[in-house]
């Protein structure tokens, strides 16, 4: 059972909490299309993730500067950059949808799952946080989101038209696809990880997992 992947195993261990993250009940009500998609949630949506993401791009940076000199695999790197480029189009898509709502992006104020998460992402910055652990983090993070919109996506879904756009965002076979990539480094970097930073990285993976439930708890006023 040694060949089984790392994460792998987190899945098989902690589906119900992952399910928990990917299959929230306002992911579900994007789905079936009961969401109330009303100023509130689209001040939620746009503005807190907004705020979330602008966070989540120097603790990417740290990402890649360990990739670079931790890493023995090139392509690690272009991963991580392809990463970082598509937070830079997120970014100018959130201004867009921010316009087209008429939702002020430097007014918004972030809520307190907000703060917390992204107070956790600074905190994996650091030169002492190991390589395995921070791409774990990273890879945990695209790939709930992935996860989430995709189902949204899947047969039988009844997303409602003004939110297509944004489950095809973070739900398509590309961001997938990039979601493996990061999947297949953290794997490898921790098959050379002592047990401790392998333990670590699980410890990193849970609490990335319940800061998603956290910040869909916002949209359901359980924050
Ligand atoms: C809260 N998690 C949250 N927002 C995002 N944009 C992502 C993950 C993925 O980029």
């Amino acid at each position: 059972t040694n060949n089984i992947p790392v994460t792998e195993t987190w899945m098989r261990k902690h589906r119900l909490l992952y399910d928990g993250a990917t299959r929230h009940p306002f992911i579900l009500s994007i789905r079936q299309g009961s969401v109330d998609f009303s100023s509130f949630k689209r001040w939620l949506v746009i503005g807190q993730d907004y705020i979330f993401v602008r966070s989540f791009v120097p603790f990417v940076a740290s990402v890649l500067m360990k990739s670079c000199k931790e890493s023995s695999v090139e392509s690690d790197m272009e991963v991580i950059l392809g990463g970082m480029a598509s937070l830079a189009d997120e970014i100018n898509w959130f201004k867009k949808e921010a316009s087209k709502y008429h939702v002020s992006l430097t007014s918004v104020v972030p809520q307190n799952a907000n703060v917390t998460y992204c107070r956790f992402l600074e905190s994996l910055t650091g030169q002492e946080i190991e390589y395995p652990v921070a791409i774990t983090a990273f890879w945990a993070i695209e790939s709930v989101y992935q996860q989430s919109f995709a189902h949204c996506l899947e047969e039988g879904g009844r997303v409602p038209q003004e939110l297509q756009e944004t489950c095809e965002r973070w739900g398509n076979e590309g961001f997938g696809a990039y979601c493996n990539s990061l999947r297949d480094i953290v794997d490898r970097s921790l098959q050379k990880a002592s047990a401790e930073v392998v333990s670590k990285a699980e410890v990193c993976f849970l609490s990335v997992v319940e800061h998603e439930v956290e910040f869909w708890n916002m949209s359901t006023g359980d924050a």
